[in-house]
Parts: C-alpha cells; sequence; structure tokens
C-alpha cells in the first residue's frame, strides 16, 4: 500500500440489498478500490482454478465458501494494488470468516457499512437482476437469506459493539440511498 497503513471498509448486507451498485458510487466520489468477494470468486470459477469447483457447488447451494480460500484471494488482490482504500463487498459472511480475515491480514476494518433492507425487497431484486447468476433463483435466494441471518448478522452486530457499524437504509432511490452514505465517508477523510 505504498507504506499507508491500509484504511478498509466492510459492506455488509443480504443478498440484492444494494452492495455492488452503492459501492461504485463511493468509488467514483472517494476513490476506494472495490473488492467483491462474490465476483472474486465468481473470477475464480472462471479461471478454472484448482478451487473452482468448490466454490461454484457452494454458490449454488447459498453456502459459504471456506475462509482461507477467500481470505487469500482478497489479501492477493489488496497486495497488488496500489491503493490503500479498499471497500471489501460481501465479505466477513461469518464470524469465522471475520476472524480469518483478523488473524491473516493482522487488520481490523476501519469502517462497516450495513444495507438493511427488508427480505421481500431483497428477493425482488434478484429476482430481476438477470445476469445470469447461477445463485438468483427462488430456491438459491431462499437458502441465501437464510444463511445471511444465521451467519452474518452476528458480524454486524459485532461491529456495532465494537462502534464501528453505520447502518443505512437500503430502501429508496439510488440517490436518497448514496445520501446516507455521503456523511459516514466524509466524516472519515482528511
Ligand atoms: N438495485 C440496487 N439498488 C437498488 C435500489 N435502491 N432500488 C431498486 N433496485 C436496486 O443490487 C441487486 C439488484 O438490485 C441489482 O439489479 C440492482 O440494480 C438493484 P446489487 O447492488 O447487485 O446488490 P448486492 O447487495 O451486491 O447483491 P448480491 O446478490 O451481489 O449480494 P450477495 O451478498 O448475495 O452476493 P455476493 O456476490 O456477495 O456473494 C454470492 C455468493 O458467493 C454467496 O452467496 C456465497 O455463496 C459466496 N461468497 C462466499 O462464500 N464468501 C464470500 O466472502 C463472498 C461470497
Ligand atoms: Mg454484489
Amino acid at each position: 500500500f505504498r507504506g499507508k497503513a491500509p484504511f478498509i471498509t466492510f459492506v455488509l448486507g443480504g443478498p440484492g440489498s444494494g452492495k455492488g451498485t452503492q459501492c461504485e458510487r463511493i468509488v467514483e466520489k472517494f476513490g476506494f478500490t472495490h473488492l467483491s468477494a462474490g465476483d472474486i470468486l465468481r473470477r475464480e470459477i472462471a479461471s478454472n482454478s484448482e478451487y473452482g469447483t468448490m466454490i461454484l457447488d457452494t454458490i449454488k447451494e447459498g453456502k459459504i465458501v471456506p475462509s482461507e480460500v477467500t481470505v487469500r484471494l482478497i489479501q492477493k488482490e489488496m497486495e497488488s494494488s496500489d491503493n490503500y482504500k479498499f471497500l471489501i463487498d460481501g465479505f466477513p459472511r461469518s464470524e469465522e470468516n471475520r476472524i480469518a480475515f483478523e488473524k491473516i491480514m493482522g487488520a481490523e476494518p476501519n469502517i462497516v457499512l450495513f444495507f438493511d433492507c427488508p427480505e421481500e425487497e431483497m428477493v425482488k431484486r434478484v429476482l430481476s437482476r438477470n445476469q445470469g447468476r447461477v445463485d438468483d433463483n427462488i430456491d438459491t435466494i431462499r437458502k441465501r437469506l437464510k444463511v445471511f441471518e444465521a451467519l452474518n448478522l452476528p458480524v454486524v452486530n459485532y461491529y456495532s459493539k465494537r462502534g464501528k457499524l453505520y447502518t443505512i437504509n437500503a430502501v429508496g432511490t439510488l440517490n436518497e440511498i448514496f445520501e446516507q452514505v455521503l456523511p459516514v465517508f466524509s466524516a472519515h477523510e482528511g
């Protein structure tokens, strides 16, 4: 990171809560590097790596890829970046993920954003996305929602207790949502 301490933001929220969409705007406005854990894993499938089949099977079931694999991939992206500001989108998805990241990277996030969205809205958005994702079908969405509630919400609660959590109401227009995101980063600039 060119000698600078990294500035890490975790971006959390259920499937279809708008993490990726808002990350694009944060990148434009604040110059972060966007690392979507899901995109990184999907690239790994596409590149026919040794873990590709295992990752594909896991994503189809809406389950969580072993921490070791995901953290190493994120680490590789961070270490090959010139930037020191990172948005890590869709990770950590479980307490185990979180602990593995802290251990391997020796770092904690500076900020955690949580896009809070009702389930029926998330289901509607994911079903109408139409990008050919293997997990965008009603069966897998139901599983993703269950995993989110059981394993990801504890991570959200952990960061809330640590005073690092910023909860965003994820229902509304893209602008309305970004209006809530803006002050979080403005406050941490300079
Ligand atoms: N949209 C966005 N904002 C909107 C708004 N305000 N109003 C109306 N529509 C809005 O948005 C989803 C859709 O909604 C889009 O069509 C968008 O235009 C519209 P998006 O920004 O894509 O939402 P996002 O939260 O990014 O949804 P995504 O489906 O990517 O979230 P997931 O967390 O489910 O998916 P991810 O890619 O992170 O992970 C996929 C799978 O990979 C996981 O289920 C898991 O199996 C695996 N995985 C791991 O195992 N480990 C990891 O660390 C990460 C992933
Ligand atoms: Mg996404």
